[in-house]
């Protein structure tokens, strides 16, 4: 099945991949795959966008209409395509870096205006393509090369910063929970607004190593056993869910007023109807 997909949606004389073995990256490619698949995503009316990174070697590999911006800038690009063409579906994939520390500011009013954009940050927690320097989401103590002592910063929640910035759609998945990843990329793809998927993967590489985790394997059963779906963490304290991360669908919002809809309705209003 998977074989049939890869020929279906990649670019094979890409292969093979530039990934290191254990990345995370692959299987979150893998994922959308199937997504695609399930929402039978039309090639001719989907673009798909990154910035800079490992994370954004995904779309160099899927035979799509792509744009490989520049590093932060995805999400500004997106915004601008999707307002000239809302004929075609917009889907952008990101890092940690890429969309939350260069591209920060594009990030929250992405979600602020509800365009119908679809992101997908693959969120490793560190900078891989360039060495393993700290992210927005690296964690409190966690090593990398710019934090040698130790992360003194706190970490921002990806999903709680999307919600409270306006997204109408927002999730989480982890690369051990592969399934729920394919089920939430496709509920996302199909969703009408702005909507996020925050990946949690692993970078044995440039994460894994420096911060004593033998194997990718291990960064796998570590994801496993912080994760919580979202339906118990209903019944859990906030003492309970303490270095937890709550997994499925955060909000699914019905409203179907995306911005785009909204700037061509007033542009045609002062117009007089003209298009
Ligand atoms: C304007 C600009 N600044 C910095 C860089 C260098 N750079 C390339 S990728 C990257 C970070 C990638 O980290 P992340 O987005 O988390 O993705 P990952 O590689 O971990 O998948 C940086 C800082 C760049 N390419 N352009
Ligand atoms: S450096 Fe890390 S994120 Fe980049 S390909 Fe290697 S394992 Fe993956």
């Amino acid at each position: 099945m998977i074989g049939e997909l890869v020929k279906r949606y990649l670019r094979m004389d890409r292969l093979p991949h530039m990934w290191c073995p254990g990345c995370g990256h692959g299987i979150a490619l893998g994922a959308l795959l199937r997504a695609f698949d399930r929402v039978k995503i039309d090639k001719d009316r989907t673009v798909i966008l990154s910035g800079i990174g490992c994370a954004s070697r995904v779309v160099g590999y899927l035979d799509f209409s792509t744009v490989h911006t520049t590093h932060g800038r995805a999400l500004a690009f997106a915004t601008g395509l999707r307002l000239v063409r809302d004929d075609v579906k917009v889907i952008v994939i990101m890092g940690d870096g890429d969309a939350l520390a260069i591209g920060g500011n594009h990030f929250i009013h992405a979600c602020r205006r509800n365009i119908d954009i679809t992101a997908i940050v693959l969120n490793n927690q560190i900078y891989g393509m360039t060495g393993g320097q700290s992210s927005p989401t690296t964690p409190q103590s966690m090593l990398s090369t710019t934090t040698p002592y130790g992360n003194f910063a706190r970490a921002f929640d990806f999903c709680n910063l999307a919600i409270g910035a306006g997204a109408t759609y927002v999730a989480r998945a982890t690369t051990y929970h592969v399934s729920l990843m394919t089920e939430l990329y496709a509920s996302a793809i199909k969703h009408h607004g702005f909507s996020f998927v925050e990946t949690f993967t692993q970078c044995p590489v440039n994460y894994g190593r420096r911060n004593k985790f033998p194997d990718p394997a291990s960064m796998l059963k570590y994801m496993k056993d912080i994760s919580v779906p979202f339906k118990v963490a209903q019944n859990m304290g906030s003492d309970e869910l303490q270095g937890k991360i709550v997994i499925g669908e955060l909000i699914k919002e019905k409203e179907d007023v995306e911005l785009n809809k909204v700037v061509r309705e007033r542009i045609m209003k002062f117009r007089g109807g003209a298009q």
